[in-house]
């Protein structure tokens, strides 16, 4: 993974939240002629050529207690300085080029070591449990950082739907792989991007099953309908556009570990000790309101220590980085 510096954002990459706003009604205004009334609820705007198509429809959440009160980063930041390989390795991509992701029809497959393999619609995912709006820290392994409110609930709700067998130690999570709807695929990679959690850190109550951020829906470039959120483990752990979960008694693989497992290991926890091999990790930029991002201490389990720590009693954390 390459570094980009947060002040290399340039000004033009970003559209204030307020912009955004603004031109989105100006777009609805045009779009409306043919989508009619739906358009000025849940009408995906294009912004202007180069720009993004944003998801805009409202979520309604509800409180939780697993949040941080840490200053958020603004929306427009964290909508245009993503990761999201499938569209383009450079931060501004993904906002630019994943309007061409579809997000309706949406299925999620559940394999493997369940009690009944079964297909499930976004829609009843999304309904299935109250949804939580829960600001967390978002800790990416290439020291940057954000403060961004996302809207799930605990995965563990869904996993206890899918009934893992008790065979089941681990789950790996599939997203989307589609040229059609990914023209720009970068070669290289193997395709589909992987991720997993140890059923236990995939059934700890941080880690959320994400349909949404700041209020809406999630905007394409964010995972667009459905991703993980682990809070305390590196931003990569966090699969976008996820298609598919797998139940398994085997530690899976994972895309960053395959490409290099000696700078990317399967846990991944925020850990300021353990450095990569390429860089520190005892620091991070805080990709917040200001110009100038400002470096604040990267912290154990970035923050997180209480609720998680207890999962790897006894573990060489520089072992199992
Ligand atoms: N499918 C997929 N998921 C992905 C990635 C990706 O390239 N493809 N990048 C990861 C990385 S490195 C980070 S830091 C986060 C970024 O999430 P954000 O753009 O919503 O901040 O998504 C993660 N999930
Ligand atoms: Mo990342």
């Amino acid at each position: 993974m390459l570094i980009r510096k947060a002040t290399d954002i340039h000004s033009s990459e970003i559209t204030p939240k307020e912009a955004f706003f603004d031109r989105r009604k100006f777009v609805v205004g045009a779009a409306s002629l043919g989508v009619g009334a739906i358009a000025a609820s849940r009408i995906s705007a294009v912004l202007s050529p180069g720009t993004s198509v944003m998801a805009d429809e409202a979520l309604k959440t509800v409180a939780s207690k697993y949040t941080v009160s840490d200053a958020q980063t603004p929306f427009a930041k964290a909508t245009h300085y993503n990761n999201f390989y499938e569209y383009g390795t450079d931060k501004s991509d993904p906002g630019r080029n994943a309007h061409t992701l579809h997000t309706r029809p949406w299925t999620v497959q559940v394999t493997g070591m369940v009690k009944k393999p079964q297909t499930v619609n976004i829609d009843d995912l999304m309904k299935y449990r109250p949804i939580e709006s829960r600001v967390y820290r978002h800790r990416c392994v290439e020291a940057w950082s954000m403060v961004i409110p996302w809207d799930g609930y605990s995965l563990s709700e869904f996993i206890n739907f899918c009934q893992p067998l008790p065979s089941a130690k681990y789950v790996q999570f599939f997203s989307l792989v589609d040229k059609k709807q990914m023209p720009d695929l970068p070669g290289g990679y193997d395709w589909p991007y992987r991720e997993g959690l140890r059923m236990d850190e995939a059934m700890n109550p941080l880690t959320l099953l994400t349909f949404g951020c700041y209020g809406n829906v999630l905007p394409n470039q964010n995972g667009a309908p459905v991703r993980i959120v682990t809070p305390w483990k590196y931003g990569f752990k966090n699969g976008k556009s996820i298609v598919r979960f797998h139940f398994t008694d085997k530690q899976p693989q994972t895309t960053w570990n395959e490409i290099s497992s000696q700078e990317y290991g399967f846990y991944s926890n925020v850990n300021p000790n353990v450095d990569h091999p390429r860089w520190s990790q005892g620091h991070e930029r805080r990709i917040d309101s200001s110009v100038f991002p400002k470096t604040v201490p990267t912290l154990m389990f970035n923050g997180y220590g209480d609720q998680v720590a207890s999962m790897y009693n006894g573990m060489d954390l520089k072992k199992f980085y």
